[in-house]
Formats: structure tokens, C-alpha cells, sequence
């Protein structure tokens, strides 16, 4: 049973519980790089402003509000906006294309669209097919939402929502190449926000340094409901840029950031322990943190990075712990009141300790299905509520969850994931392209990256740079392969699948090698 509900008298428990306990507080919220700041006071007050302009527009509860812009404290109150108002927020990387956004806004059915007022001209048609509006919002917090927002009153009561009401829509892509919006209720956000604040020791004397995007689970539910469930700070900056994390880390007490954040701070020597003296946490995720790193870091700063594991559709499910050893590659233990299960991949039947097999997940932290995908809800969420990960993993003698691999086709490039079938269906459309695998490779800034292989049709040889061209124009940039590869032929198994491995053996050090 969850321990929220309108049962317990709270109107609405992810806003009172992560928001609405700091009305009125004077003390800093956001800090941003310029020295401004915004307290929490004055971050709510935008939030009422917008929940008003929201529902001014006539959006009810339930509707999606997909949001795709630059990261600010503005963006970050609409998310706020759309708790209180019962509104599902759907944010969505800034990186992706025209074609990329028409699949999300259509496929939720989302009723407004928010965008930089760049990209609005793009977006307009695609809104009005689907008689959705469309409002602006800049990184420097102009466009005409804000506008509205201002004319609006700073308070707004908090629209009546219960435990297993929607509270966002987070797109993951899959294996078949189609992106789907997994479903996070209030109780799966607070849930984990609250576990992990009391799990990590956060507190209002924190001060997060906070250089994640905001349009993902770590950034925007691990990171940011973790401050708002302690009440402490952020030091919140647009982007990851290592002089600005150099500049404010002595300012900050904690740290979030997937391995790409850490490998690029050893590889600056004027990163010291000097600089992380008023530091108490550093946590990594996303993505695999290599053991090297972990003692390198550990060397250099007098740190044990903590490193957690989790998912878009399960929030965060095991840690390592905050006392007691945390263990370099593995990911710690099943958070409070979340089960992990290893079983076998081709019947469920669990697996005894030490085997490897598929990481299985249970809780208050997993979502509740795909949007409108009830078939692929059913593949991947058992009827017991188990959630199948696609993360191949063992525990270990003293009960430490290690990921050894994925038994899904993904890469994950600086945390962010690519799944390899979206750019193979568009490198297969390729003039004089008669197949092509991609596969993952390891890559030193962004840990792994795509390299495409292409099989160009007898006797023709593709015109590299004009595919290059038009991946681009298709698809989000970190998806891009870093490499394209011509080969005679793909090799394949008796059952005639393309072997990746044996691809992964031979490509493997493309990027590493000196
Ligand atoms: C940017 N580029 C990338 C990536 N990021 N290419 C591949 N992979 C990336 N991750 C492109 C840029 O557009 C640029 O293109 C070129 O690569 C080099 O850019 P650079 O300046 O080096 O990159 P950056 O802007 O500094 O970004 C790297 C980054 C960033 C800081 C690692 O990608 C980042 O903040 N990643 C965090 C992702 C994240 O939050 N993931 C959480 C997912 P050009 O050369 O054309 O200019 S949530 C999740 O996974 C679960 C729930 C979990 O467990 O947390
Ligand atoms: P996403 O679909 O963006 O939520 O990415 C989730 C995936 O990231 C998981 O299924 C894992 O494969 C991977 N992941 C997250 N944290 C870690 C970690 N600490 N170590 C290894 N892989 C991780």
C-alpha cells in the first residue's frame, strides 16, 4: 500500500509534500551561475503565475502539457505549474527534430506545446492538426507564456489529485525503434523522492550543483525532487561546462552527474580535493561508471563516488549505501520498500544468488504502463507488478546488484540513450544502401557511442557524407553515428541474425585506440 491518498486529508500530495511545504520561504532555492537567485518563495509564485495561465487556456486535469526547451528556473516552474494544477507534464530533450517532436505531441495528444520561440514556426502546424496551442518560452525566460504568466496572480489552490493520478509522461524509446511515453503517477515520484532524500542524508543545508538537463528522470525527479523533498538548494546551471563546475563546486555540497561528468573533471588537473572540501556527495548514473574512474576519483578528491541504477519507467531502484562501502561497478543495494528480483530471460523463473540473469523490479517507483500501448505495457510489466529492465545483472555474495549487460540493443552515449533500430531504419532508406547494423562502441568522452556499418547494393559505392546529411535532418544529434563503416556483408547466425558481437570485437576500439 502507498502511503499517500487523498485518504490523509492532502489535497494533492506530490505539490504539498515536494512544494507546497516552502510557501512562503525566504530562503534560496535556484542559484544561478550570474550570482542571482530565486527563493523558494519567489520560485512558487512563478509556479501560481503559471498554474494560472494554464488554466486560464482551459487545459483540465489530465491534460498533457509536452514541453520541449532550454533549462531554466522558468521551465522548472512548469513543471511546478502543471502538479498544482493536476496538468501531466511531458518534457522532451531539446536536441530532437521536427520529425522526432511530431511523433511525441502525437502520440500524447498533448494540448499544449511549449518550445523556444525558434522552433515555434516548425511546430504551429503540428499543433493546430491535433487543435492543440502552442506557446513560447526562451532561455532567458521571454516568450509569450511568461508574458501571460505575469498577468496573472502569484497563488492558485492546488487542484485536488490522488496517489495514482498522472503526474508525467516520459518518452523512452524502444527496441522496435518506437519511442513509448511511460506513465509516472504522484506516488511513483514522491515515493522516490522522499526515500532517496532520507536514503542520501539531504537536508536544507544542501546545495545541489546541478548541470543535468531537466527533461529526464535524473535530472528532474532524482535531482530536483530530492532538494525539493529536503528543502535545500540548487546551484542551477543550463548546462554541463567544466570551467562553471570548476568555478562553483566549492559553493556546493552535492553532486548528481552521469560518468561523462566525472571522466571530464579528471581529466582537468585543476580539479582537486581543494575544490570539493565543502563537498559531502558525489552520485553517479544513467550509465555504466567504469571501476577506474571510481578510484581515480577516489584518489584525487578523497571521494567515494555513490553510484545508483535506475530507469525512465522505475525512477531510481538500488544504491549503494551512504555508510558502509560503496562498491565500484556494482549499483547497490534494492532501495527501502523496492524488491529486485534476477531471472531467467527466457521463462521469468527466478535464479539463485550469484547467477546472472534479468534484473526484475517491484514497487511504489514503477510506472503504471505505456501511454496507450497496453501490449507492450503487458510484454515488459508483470501482472504481479515485476518490471522487466532489459539490464542483465547478478548479486553478489554480500547482496550488491551489479549490471554485467543489456539484454536490450541500446547505447547510451553521455547518458543519454540511443537505441540502435531508430538509426538503422533510416540508414536502410539510404540511396545504394542495401542493409546496416549499428552497434555501440566504447568512446572516452561519452562512454560508448554509434557506429553505423553499411552494406552498400552491388556494384554502388554510398555517398557517406549525404547519409551523414540526412541522419541529421531526421534525428537528434547525440544520436548520430560518430563513424559510418562500408563492409560487404553483415555477419549472421545459422538463424541468420546479425552477430553485433562479433561487430562490437572487430569495430570496438574505433574510438579508443591511439
Ligand atoms: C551532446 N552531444 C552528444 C551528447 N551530448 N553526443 C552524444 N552523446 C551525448 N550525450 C553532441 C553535441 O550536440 C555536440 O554536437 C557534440 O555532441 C559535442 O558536444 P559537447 O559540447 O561535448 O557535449 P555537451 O553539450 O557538453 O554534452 C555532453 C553531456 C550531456 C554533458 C554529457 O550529454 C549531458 O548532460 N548528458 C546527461 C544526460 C542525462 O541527463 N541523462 C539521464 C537520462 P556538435 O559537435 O554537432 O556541436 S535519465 C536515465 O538515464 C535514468 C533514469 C537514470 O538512471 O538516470
Ligand atoms: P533510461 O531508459 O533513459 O531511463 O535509461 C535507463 C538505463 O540506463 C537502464 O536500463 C540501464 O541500462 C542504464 N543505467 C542507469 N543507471 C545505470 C548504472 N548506474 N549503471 C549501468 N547502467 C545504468
Amino acid at each position: 500500500m502507498h502511503r499517500f491518498g487523498r485518504d490523509e486529508g492532502m489535497a494533492n500530495p506530490l505539490f504539498d509534500r515536494l512544494f507546497g511545504r516552502h510557501l512562503g520561504k525566504q530562503t534560496p532555492f535556484l542559484r544561478l551561475a550570474d550570482g542571482r537567485f530565486l527563493t523558494h518563495a519567489d520560485f512558487l509564485d512563478m509556479a501560481a503565475r503559471i498554474a494560472n495561465a494554464l488554466t486560464g487556456m482551459g487545459l483540465a486535469p489530465g491534460d498533457r502539457v509536452a514541453v520541449q526547451v532550454e533549462k531554466s528556473p522558468e521551465a522548472l516552474a512548469i513543471y511546478a505549474a502543471c502538479v498544482q494544477a493536476g496538468l501531466v507534464f511531458l518534457p522532451l530533450n531539446t536536441a530532437y527534430t521536427t520529425g522526432e517532436l511530431t511523433y511525441f505531441i502525437d502520440n500524447s495528444g498533448a494540448a499544449l506545446i511549449v518550445c523556444d520561440a525558434e522552433k515555434s514556426d516548425d511546430l504551429l502546424p503540428i499543433a493546430q492538426a491535433q487543435n492543440a496551442r502552442l506557446e513560447t518560452l526562451n532561455a532567458d525566460g521571454s516568450g509569450t507564456l511568461m508574458r501571460l504568466a505575469f498577468g496573472m496572480l502569484p497563488a492558485f489552490e492546488p487542484v485536488a489529485r490522488g496517489e495514482d493520478d498522472l503526474a508525467a509522461l516520459l518518452y523512452t524509446s524502444g527496441t522496435t525503434g518506437r519511442s513509448k511515453g511511460a506513465m509516472l503517477t504522484q506516488a511513483n515520484l514522491l515515493s522516490n523522492a522522499e526515500t532517496l532524500a532520507e536514503l542520501w542524508r539531504f537536508t536544507e543545508d544542501d546545495v545541489l550543483l546541478h548541470a543535468l538537463p531537466i527533461f529526464h528522470t535524473h535530472g528532474l525527479f532524482v535531482a530536483t525532487n530530492v532538494v525539493l523533498a529536503s528543502g535545500g538548494a540548487m546551484i542551477f546551471l543550463p548546462r554541463f561546462d567544466l570551467d562553471e563546475m570548476l568555478r562553483l563546486m566549492p559553493q556546493a555540497t552535492s553532486m548528481m552527474g552521469v560518468p561523462t561528468f566525472y571522466t571530464r573533471l579528471l581529466g582537468d588537473d585543476r580539479f582537486n580535493s581543494d575544490l570539493t572540501q565543502n563537498m559531502r556527495l558525489f552520485i553517479s548514473g544513467s550509465a555504466p561508471m567504469l571501476a577506474e574512474t571510481h578510484e581515480k576519483f577516489a584518489a584525487r578528491t578523497g571521494h567515494r563516488i555513490l553510484e545508483r541504477y535506475g530507469m525512465t519507467e522505475t525512477n531510481m531502484t538500488t544504491s549503494n549505501p551512504y555508510d558502509g562501502e560503496r562498491r565500484a561497478g556494482s549499483v547497490g543495494f534494492p532501495l527501502p520498500g523496492v524488491e529486485v528480483k534476477i531471472t531467467d530471460p527466457d521463462n521469468g523463473e527466478g535464479l539463485p544468488q550469484g547467477e546472472i540473469g534479468m534484473i526484475e523490479t517491484r514497487g511504489p517507483n514503477v510506472f503504471q504502463g505505456y501511454w496507450e500501448m497496453p501490449e507492450k505495457t503487458a510484454d515488459e510489466l508483470r501482472e504481479d507488478g515485476f518490471f522487466i529492465t532489459g539490464d542483465l545483472g547478478r548479486v553478489d555474495a554480500d547482496g550488491y546488484l551489479h549490471i554485467v549487460g543489456r539484454g536490450k540493443d541500446l547505447i547510451i552515449s553521455g547518458g543519454f540513450n540511443i537505441y540502435p533500430k531508430e538509426l538503422e531504419l533510416v540508414l536502410d532508406q539510404q540511396a545504394g544502401v542495401l542493409e546496416s547494423a549499428v552497434i555501440g562502441v566504447p568512446h572516452p568522452d561519452f562512454g560508448e557511442t554509434p557506429l553505423g556499418i553499411l552494406v552498400p547494393e552491388p556494384g554502388v559505392s554510398p555517398d557517406l557524407p549525404t547519409i551523414l546529411a540526412s541522419v541529421q535532418e531526421q534525428l537528434a544529434r547525440f544520436k548520430h553515428p560518430r563513424k559510418l563503416i562500408l563492409l560487404d556483408e553483415l555477419p549472421r547466425n545459422t538463424m541468420g541474425k546479425v552477430q553485433k558481437n562479433v561487430l562490437r570485437e572487430r569495430f570496438g576500439d574505433e574510438f579508443t585506440s591511439d
